[in-house]
């Protein structure tokens, strides 16, 4: 199919992971999980301020440690607007690799990307205290997909450039 000469467009989305230790209260364990695992968490990427992705984005696999049964999850066929993601529960950190396969109309190959994983709090000490304040350690990072001369079907409503 032909290439739309001269355009690049530009598609953000957010990635990363959110973790949470494992509390009686604020968030207890599952039946089930193993008892050396100390926090849930989940990897992810979705549209900025969850905007809808799936009509670029087709799907997202995520290798996880190989630790972790059936460590490589592929998400796809999700409703616009929902998350690709993926919950699991351990104890320790680890690089996941995140690879994402563009709708075919843009004929753009997969890109891979690697994302730490981080279970326990970083930064500088305010940032620190803030994750202990909300349980919650988040490590997230914002991308920019430029679709360079993109095929004529994506149905593109907003060119820049
Ligand atoms: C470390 N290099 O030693 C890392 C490896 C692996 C984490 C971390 C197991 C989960 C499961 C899990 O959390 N592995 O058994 O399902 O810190």
């Amino acid at each position: 199919q032909k290439r739309i000469k001269g355009v690049s467009v530009f598609r953000p989305f957010v990635y990363g992971t959110t973790a949470r230790p494992f509390d009686p209260v604020t968030n207890p364990k599952p039946e089930g999980v193993s008892a050396d695992h100390t926090h849930s968490w989940t990897v992810f990427v979705k549209g900025v301020d969850d905007t809808d992705i799936t009509y670029w984005c087709k799907k997202v696999q995520f290798k996880l440690h190989e630790s972790i049964p059936n460590h490589v999850r592929t998400i796809e066929n999700i409703a616009p607007g929902e998350t690709f993601e993926v919950h699991e529960t351990g104890w320790g950190e680890f690089e996941i690799s995140i690879k994402i396969f563009y709708v075919p109309e843009s004929l753009e190959k997969p890109q891979t990307m690697y994302h730490q994983l981080r279970l326990h709090t970083y930064g500088t000490e305010a940032e620190k205290e803030e994750m202990r304040r909300k349980g919650e350690i988040k490590a997230w990072g914002y991308e920019e997909m430029v679709f360079n001369e993109p095929g004529e079907g994506e149905g593109h409503e907003d060119y820049e450039g």
